[in-house]
């Protein structure tokens, strides 16, 4: 009888097309962030983990324990299960014309942050000074909104990354600020891509985030 290895992981559709995003975020770069950069993380962590306790774990158990990974499977998983997790998060946090956040969300961006342009000047500057490859984070910290970046494919659950303790908190919403991400659009101009980034966050997706984090 054939039997197949057991892919514990597996690539999440795109829950829209493309060219969804269009023009914030063009149809190729989508293409290939999803096709080809996130099938490649999802990819490398089944092999990290194939044949161990941690194939058939939550990815977010995994990345909020990542002390319990045996030393020789560590880097692996937390760069590639970060890269799997982090991106399937971003997925569902883009979308056009979205509108302004609402409700609980609101007032507490008002109360914890200073309000709205405040909470943008300050994600964008933790997203354009972010130095190489990594993310910007909102998130809930202590019940308070806070905005954090982390390197690489890290991301704000790995708590027993001593160097991440910075940006600990259950992230609501994220960008990703590899080159990767944005370089046919807006080659080397970052921040501008960080910019129109707020025409297409999708604000449904991180109240429902927010809510659940604080319920
Ligand atoms: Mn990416």
């Amino acid at each position: 009888m054939l039997t197949l290895p057991n892919m514990a992981f597996t690539l999440p559709k795109l829950p829209y097309d493309f060219a969804a995003l269009e023009p914030v975020i063009d149809a190729k770069t989508m293409e290939i962030h999803h096709d080809k950069h996130h099938a490649a993380y999802v990819e490398k962590l089944n092999a990290a983990v194939a044949g161990t306790e941690w194939e058939n774990k939550k990815i977010e158990d995994i990345l909020m324990n990542l002390g319990e990974v045996p030393d020789d499977k560590r880097m692996a998983v937390r760069n590639h299960g970060g890269g799997h997790w982090n991106h399937s998060f971003f997925w569902e946090l883009l979308k056009k014309d979205a509108g302004e956040p609402g409700g609980k969300l609101a007032e507490a961006i008002e109360k914890d942050l200073g309000g709205m342009d405040k909470l943008k000047e300050t994600f964008n500057a933790a997203a354009v000074n972010r130095f190489g490859s990594g993310w910007a984070w909102l998130g809930v910290r202590d019940g308070q909104l806070t905005v954090c970046s982390t390197p690489n494919q890290d991301n704000p659950l790995m708590k027993d990354i001593a160097e991440l303790k910075e940006c600990l908190c259950y992230p609501i919403l994220g960008l990703d600020v590899w080159e990767h991400a944005y370089y046919i659009l807006y080659q080397n101009r970052r921040a501008e891509y960080v910019e129109a980034f707020w025409q297409v966050v999708n604000w449904a997706k991180v109240s429902e985030h927010f809510e659940k984090v604080v319920a």
